[in-house]
């Protein structure tokens, strides 16, 4: 399949030299407030305004939203509630995306990918961590504890152990068949939705009103050793600013990274677009700046604003979104460019 179609692509080439700059933002307020003439029409729907507390995750991660929910609805602090949510996947043996039964790399080691945001603008982010399930509470602890943003490999692992973290056999059974199989060819060739509870990125407002969030992955099946994707860093998997609202995202994280996605969405909703349109605008900008790659891929971003307004906006058909409130779980299809 063709991702961007001339059409497409001409209409996103005048979109992007009209945005080009974020610095344009701020004085383009009132069009912005328009969808994209590129998104579907009639397809996307405005989901909100949800009166907080909420919490909302890439796709069917209601067990994870419940969990967070949880801590919401007693008063915990939203970053509580974020590392809680995001513990369910990433203890979920079956979730072959995500912490224990991830799928390895191509040297068949599981490495994990986090990050986490909270509402005082502070990050913290953990890449490549190998035997440790739960990389969301060392990408909490660098965060909390370190001057540091991000700490890799090696590096995170010591840090992991300095401060308790219990090791972890991270590869199931069923991933090091899969491995072995997959060894028959070593053919990287990733799938487009390949499964419904993939990566997690979630975004929450507390009680409070603020913002939070947090992205846990064990990324690409049988990418190369090393390889770092989208979700542990701060801009492009996950972007929270409690002035403006939170960003997060899935799917093939090097189209993501070309982009830094998460982070165009809040300032396309900084200066005044609602999430959904402020996603459909950054998935078209992503589709425009990476039209040199002809693969088939799939990148899916969900956003809120303060207001409790919700979007979400995926390249191509299959990405869904779970919300969570006091209304109960609900899991939406999201609109697409393709
Ligand atoms: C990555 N973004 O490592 C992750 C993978 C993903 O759904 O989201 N898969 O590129």
């Amino acid at each position: 399949m063709k991702i961007i179609t001339k059409s497409t692509n001409n209409l996103s080439r005048r979109r992007f030299i009209e945005l080009s700059s974020i610095a344009s933002l701020a004085s383009a307020c009132t069009p912005l407030m328009t969808r994209d003439k590129s998104a579907k029409e009639g397809f996307s729907k405005l989901n909100g305004p949800y009166e907080h507390p909420f919490v909302i995750s890439t796709w069917n991660n209601v067990r994870a939203n419940e969990a967070a929910y949880s801590k919401l609805s007693s008063g915990s602090a939203g970053l509580d509630a974020i590392e809680a949510g995001i513990y369910v996947p990433e203890s979920d043996v079956n979730d072959r995306s995500v912490g224990k039964g991830g799928r390895p790399d191509r040297s068949g080691r599981v490495t994990l990918d986090a990050c986490i945001m909270d509402a005082k603008g502070r990050a913290g982010s953990v890449c490549a961590v190998k035997n440790y399930e739960h990389p969301i509470s060392i990408a909490r602890k660098v965060m909390e504890l370190t001057p540091h943003v991000i700490l890799v490999g090696e590096g995170a692992e010591k840090f992991a152990a300095e401060n308790g973290f219990p090791k972890c056999e991270l590869l199931t059974k069923e991933s090091e068949l899969e491995y072995k199989k997959w060894l028959e060819t070593s053919h990287y060739k990733p799938k487009v939705n390949i499964e419904l509870h993939d990566t997690i990125g979630m975004i929450a407002m507390d009680n409070r009103g603020d913002a939070y969030g947090g992205c846990s992955t064990s990324g690409m099946a049988y990418k190369m050793e090393g390889r770092v994707g989208d979700s542990p860093i701060i801009g492009a998997g996950l972007y929270v600013d409690n002035a403006v609202g939170a960003c997060t995202g899935t799917g093939h994280g090097e189209y993501v990274l070309r982009s830094l996605s998460s982070f165009l969405v809040v300032e396309y909703m900084r200066a005044g677009m609602h999430p959904q349109f402020a996603c459909e605008k950054a998935i078209n900008q992503l589709m425009q700046q990476n039209s040199f790659f002809k693969d088939e891929y799939q990148v899916g971003l969900i956003a809120f604003d303060k207001k409790g307004n919700i979007g979400a906006h995926s390249v191509v058909k299959g990405f869904v979104y779970a919300v969570t409130n006091k209304s109960g779980s609900k899991v939406y299809d999201s609109s697409y460019a393709m």
